[in-house]
């Protein structure tokens, strides 16, 4: 049975429908609303910006912050749900207009230094030692802006901080070749990986692959995952899907490639991913002519084809996979799969 993944999203995945050309086209749902609609459509994890959990965070006084998300932590129990990453929000505040950890300003420095600690100190009261870095701003417009070797020194030094502030959290790093940004400097899992073993303690140092990001980045995700995988890195993954090199969509899950879908459900599955409790995590978004009431399918949606993709998956005959494969006849392989999802 399929029944044994458990599934996370984040509160920013029910959402208005604002986009860069247009206004919002749904109202707000609460927070605590957000917290119902979880278990319902399936979910028990919660994924957090640190201001999705403390909101106005930059107001409030570190023990103040560990105060409020201590009570966001009652609501998820009260919920029956668990918290199962934090990331700091360093693309909004003013003093991150220039990036966080790379900006060429150290007071701006200072800024993503504190505010990552004060994500961690979040984290901690939430009780998950997960921690999401999307580096979104971390990269340039114009390559002259930056000197590129001194950012990477910069990155480390910053993760390093983190790590050292507390010793039991765990870091994923998001990659995304651009948006915001014309370029990031992590902008692929390979950069991400690397990164990471330049830190004091690569060991806690893991990625988040975001199937959209694989994409944008001209790359198979499933092979992104692979590549993770290998190294024991895969601490978590943002499943969504995309529609070629356009702005980042987070389309539900298989929605555009039901193949490529299958085929990361697949590398997943086989190397049993979430046996070691990571969540199934996905970063969709209901696309902005959804009305109000619907606008969750997205979500549900999503959970329900990645299990009936790992229904798939492990009914695939890989007898006659490996046969093919010893034959080397692809394109029997090719139909083979394609009659698989197919149904025939
Ligand atoms: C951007 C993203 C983000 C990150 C999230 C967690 C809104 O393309 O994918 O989702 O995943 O901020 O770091
Ligand atoms: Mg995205
Ligand atoms: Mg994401």
């Amino acid at each position: 049975m399929a029944g044994e993944y458990r599934f996370s999203f984040g509160p920013w995945n029910i959402h208005e429908g604002g986009d860069p050309f247009g206004p919002t086209v749904r109202t707000t749902v609460k927070f605590a609303k957000k917290l119902k609609l979880f278990k319902k459509l399936g979910f028990e994890g919660v994924q957090f910006h640190d201001d999705d959990a403390v909101p106005e965070m930059d107001k409030l006084s570190p023990k103040e912050i560990v105060k409020k998300a201590k009570e966001v932590r009652k609501m998820l129990a009260n919920e029956g749900l668990v918290a199962e990453f934090v990331a700091p929000r360093l693309w909004e505040d003013p003093r991150t207009i220039d990036g966080g950890y790379t900006s060429n300003d150290p007071e701006c420095r200072k800024y993503a230094r504190d505010r990552s600690r004060r994500a961690i100190d979040i984290a901690a009261a939430l009780k998950t030692d997960l921690i999401v870095l999307w580096l979104a701003r971390e990269g340039t417009y114009m390559r002259e802006a930056k000197d590129s070797k001194v950012a990477v020194d910069r990155l480390v030094k910053a993760i390093d901080d983190m790590l050292a502030y507390n010793k039991d959290i765990k870091i994923a790093i998001e990659p995304k070749p651009n948006e915001p940004m014309d370029q990031a400097y992590i902008p692929t899992t390979g950069h991400a990986m690397a990164l990471g073993y330049l830190t004091r303690d690569a060991g806690r140092v893991g990625v988040n692959i975001e199937t959209a990001h694989a994409i944008l980045a001209g790359l198979d995700p499933s092979d992104e995952m692979g590549f993770a995988l290998a190294y024991d890195k895969l601490y978590t993954v943002h499943l969504n899907d995309q529609n070629g090199l356009k702005f980042d969509e987070d389309k539900s899950f298989g929605s555009v490639n039901l193949r490529r879908a299958f085929n990361q459900v697949r590398i997943l599955d086989k190397y049993d991913y979430g046996k070691k409790g990571e969540f199934v995590g996905l970063d969709v978004k209901a696309v902005r002519t959804q009305k109000q009431k619907v606008a969750t399918k997205h979500l549900s949606n999503s959970r329900t084809i990645f299990l009936r993709l790992v229904e798939l998956a492990r009914s695939l005959d890989e007898g006659q996979v490996e046969s093919l494969i010893a034959e080397r006849d692809y394109e029997e392989l090719d139909l083979l799969i394609m009659n698989h999802l197919l149904g025939k």
